[in-house]
């Protein structure tokens, strides 16, 4: 498993783009049973999942599946994998918190989302005296190759600290995007959730499948509806536990300006 070091360039360039890009982070080997894993997961009954919190049916993507966690805790390892490890306690602090997490399909036939951030804009893109302060960041986990016009995950970099506000309505392309359109299967893209992002369209007969983990600082809450289970936090590691075990209220409480 490869390892990586939060490097002064590693931090210059989060802090700059706001995201991350780890290329070969996962083995083939690795993504391959991650890949069974995510096929196993997909045929679960849904409304059975979602018995104790039936709003998540609409809510929640499910595509195929939200809170992956309470389907099969095996899933637990991309909460404390040892590639994102070091960039995530830089980002957020050793305390970091589960906030939600999805198995996510980019189906042929996608229509492409819309611009979004999890957070707030900050003046500085969320550093400090030297210290990132980042409230939320998110870990794509990517399993399957995506080239262009697949589906493509997409960033504005910089955005983060944008200081005017433009038209996304309907839009799919913004000025001084990046479009993830060479990601092969085991690269980890690491954003601030204060970057607008998007999917876009996917006309191909190529599904993009990414595990999606997202994270927040110590005072961070789950999502609606993402409380892990009983079942699922005495089935985990101590350690995932901790970062699972988020007793902070519930929803992101911070309002979010896009
Ligand atoms: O990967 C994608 O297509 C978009 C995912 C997304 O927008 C999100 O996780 O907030």
């Amino acid at each position: 498993m490869k390892t990586f070091e939060v490097t002064d360039d590693a931090r210059f360039e989060f802090d700059l783009r706001g995201f991350l890009h780890l290329r070969g982070a996962m083995e083939p080997d690795e993504v391959n049973e991650y890949l069974k894993w995510g096929k196993e997961a997909e045929d679960v009954d849904l409304e059975a999942l979602n018995a104790d919190f039936p709003e998540g049916m609409k809510r929640h993507s499910n595509r195929p599946v939200s809170r992956i966690i309470d389907v099969d805790p095996r899933f637990a390892i991309f909460w404390d994998h040892p590639s994102v490890v070091p960039f995530i306690q830089e980002f957020l602090g050793e305390d970091y918190k589960h906030i939600d997490n999805e198995l996510y399909y980019t189906y042929p036939g996608y229509g492409g989302g819309g611009w979004h951030r999890g957070v707030n804009v900050h003046p500085t893109g969320h550093v400090v005296n030297g210290k990132f302060i980042c409230p939320m960041v998110k870990v794509f986990y990517c399993i399957t190759d995506v080239g262009p016009g697949q589906g493509e995950f997409e960033v504005v970099p910089g955005s983060h600290r944008a200081q005017f506000v433009i038209d996304m309505h309907g839009r799919i392309d913004l000025p001084g995007q990046h479009i993830f359109d060479d990601v092969r299967a085991g690269d980890i893209i690491i954003f601030n959730e204060g970057l607008l992002h998007n999917g876009r369209p996917n006309p191909t007969d190529h599904t993009r499948k990414t595990i999606i983990v997202n994270l927040g600082r110590a005072d961070a809450g789950v999502w609606e509806g993402y409380r892990p289970r009983e079942e699922t936090l005495a089935a985990v590691t101590p350690r995932q536990r901790e970062i699972l075990s988020n007793t902070n209220p519930e929803f992101w409480k911070q309002p979010v300006l896009v």
